[in-house]
């Protein structure tokens, strides 16, 4: 496990031109670091904890100051010899401090004191605000990290608030949702996981498989008290009410995950069926260019829209047919590209017109795919029914055929709607709570297998040591998403994705 006793510091705020920047510092050495570099009124292993403090981040005095993290102090002498003139040969010749006093100043700032376990990371942390722009927080952080505090790993002020018990798993990851949602609905997701509405709902699933789990095993280990060892019916319909509760909670995650991660939705068919006029339409500005001459678009242009909370990026495509002319080769070949990336098609079609062979070639290129089909140009009148198309396509992929005319915007709304319910949107379902991260879904997946199997086993009469190892198996995964039982290297791999400084 990584070191986790020292003191921490990173520039928690974005880098650029800002009113202020937040230096962050946290462990059991935060107040004294802070002091050595931080001028105000009194000293902040004084200060209360939630208390504020004004003053000055000097260059810290060279007395009793080790150069604890040696890329800090390199960075501090170069800085040194930036800023004061004439200052050079002796920073570089001896490594003492030459600095005047009034160039020892880096920054006015306002230090935020935290007092352990009442902080962010459940240790003491100072949060130093400085000026924004390019200069002021690294030479905050740099003074720091001469003055004993060590550059923070990606994500490690979250990871020791994990650690330490103030948030749990889903909670922690939340964080890293809530900085990179670019829709509402997924801010409004990533802030319901934050507050623990998914952690709670797992640990109530937690609790009652404990309950279970504990049954089934006093009687494997008492079985002449207990009465035989066979699993009672009131502990399997426990479990079978926790394997429902999963699914349920599952069965909403295709919608909760196209929330948080965003739909591609590339515009499909052949030329001029009216895909680029849609494609505007859709995003309410003349994007793409539209003529009556078949193989007007080659390349792919995409935009992003918000329908119903999620994000789509929208890409227009090349009208799909055998060119010879090499420009619109390579533009049908991008179209074909941009059906196999996405699992989500939008199926423009000329419904004015009969269906034609290139539009059933294009049918057997969506097979297994979710597809919505704008039957256009429906103020030209319609040729072409719903069912008729719905039935070109491959059984098996979910589709919906929707009448629609570009040119007026009629039935856009029902196209819309139609995206949403065959992402898998129920509108009953609350977002609340729901499982969006691809990883528990994983995790949680695998708990209720280890439940259905421990229904079947039961019902088999298995004895019931097989069915508490079912049980310990479906907690462990359940565990990997609350962070109760979880690998170090898959901590690593969910933290190193995290920027330094949160
Ligand atoms: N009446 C009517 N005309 C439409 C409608 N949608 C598109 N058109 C016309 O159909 C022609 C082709 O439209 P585009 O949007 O360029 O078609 P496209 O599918 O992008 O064509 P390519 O880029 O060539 O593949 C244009 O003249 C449009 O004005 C519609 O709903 N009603
Ligand atoms: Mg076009």
């Amino acid at each position: 496990m990584q070191k986790l006793d020292d003191t921490i510091a990173a520039i928690a705020t974005a880098a650029g031109e800002a009113g202020i920047a937040v230096v962050r510092l946290s462990g059991a050495d935060a107040l004294a670091i802070a002091d050595r570099v931080f001028r105000g009124t009194t000293p902040l292993a004084r200060a209360r904890g939630h208390t504020l403090h004004t003053g000055w981040v000097v260059w810290p005095s060279d007395r009793g100051l080790e150069p604890h993290d040696p890329a800090g102090a390199h960075e501090l002498r170069d800085a040194r010899r930036d800023e004061v003139p004439g200052s050079s040969r002796s920073a570089t010749t001896t490594g003492r401090a030459t600095t005047p006093p009034d160039s020892s100043r880096i920054d006015q700032v306002v230090a935020a004191v935290f007092r352990a376990p009442r902080s962010y990371t459940r240790e003491d942390v100072v949060e130093i605000s400085c000026h924004g722009g390019g200069l002021s927080a690294a030479r905050v952080l740099a003074t720091l990290r001469c003055a004993g505090a060590r550059l923070a790993r990606p994500g490690e002020f979250t990871l020791r608030a994990f650690l330490n018990g103030r948030i749990d798993l889903a909670q922690a990851e939340a964080v890293a949702d809530v900085i990179h949602a670019e829709s509402e609905a997924a801010r409004l997701l990533a802030v319901s996981q934050l507050a623990g509405d998914l952690s709670r709902r797992l640990s109530e699933v937690e609790e009652r498989l404990t309950d279970a789990l504990s049954e089934v095993e006093a009687r494997v280990d008492f079985a002449e008290d207990v009465g035989g060892i066979e699993v009672p019916a009131h502990v399997v319909a426990a479990i079978v009410a926790v394997e429902e509760r999963l699914a349920a909670m599952l069965a909403g995650s295709a919608f909760a995950r196209a929330i948080r991660e965003g739909v591609r939705l590339p515009l499909v068919g052949r030329p001029n069926v009216g895909k680029s006029s849609l494609f505007n339409a859709l995003l309410g500005e003349e994007r793409a260019i539209v003529t009556p001459i078949p193989g007007t678009t080659r390349d792919r242009v995409s935009e992003a829209i918000e329908v119903g909370g999620v994000r789509f990026t929208l890409s227009d495509t090349a009208g799909l047919r055998a060119s010879s002319e090499p420009v619109e080769a390579i533009g049908v070949a991008r179209a074909e590209e941009a059906i196999q990336e996405s699992p989500l098609v939008l199926w423009v079609i000329d419904g004015s017109e009969r269906l034609t062979d290139e539009d059933r070639r294009i049918a057997g290129l969506l097979a297994g795919k979710r597809i919505v089909i704008a039957l256009n140009k429906r103020d030209l009148g319609s040729r072409v029914s719903a069912v008729e198309v719905e039935s070109l396509v491959n059984g098996d992929s979910r589709r919906r055929a929707v009448e629609i005319s570009a040119a007026s915007r009629q039935g856009l709304e029902d196209l819309e709607r139609s995206l949403l319910e065959l992402l898998g949107r129920d509108g009953a379902a609350p977002l609340a709570g729901a499982v969006a991260n691809p990883r528990h879904v994983d995790s949680l997946e695998g708990a209720r297998a280890a439940l259905v199997r421990a229904v079947a086993v039961a019902a088999d009469g298995a004895p019931g040591e097989i069915i508490a190892l079912e049980l310990r198996e479906s907690l462990a995964a359940i565990g990997e998403v609350t962070g109760r039982t979880v690998a170090e290297d898959l901590l690593d791999r969910i933290f190193g994705r995290f920027c330094i400084g949160k």
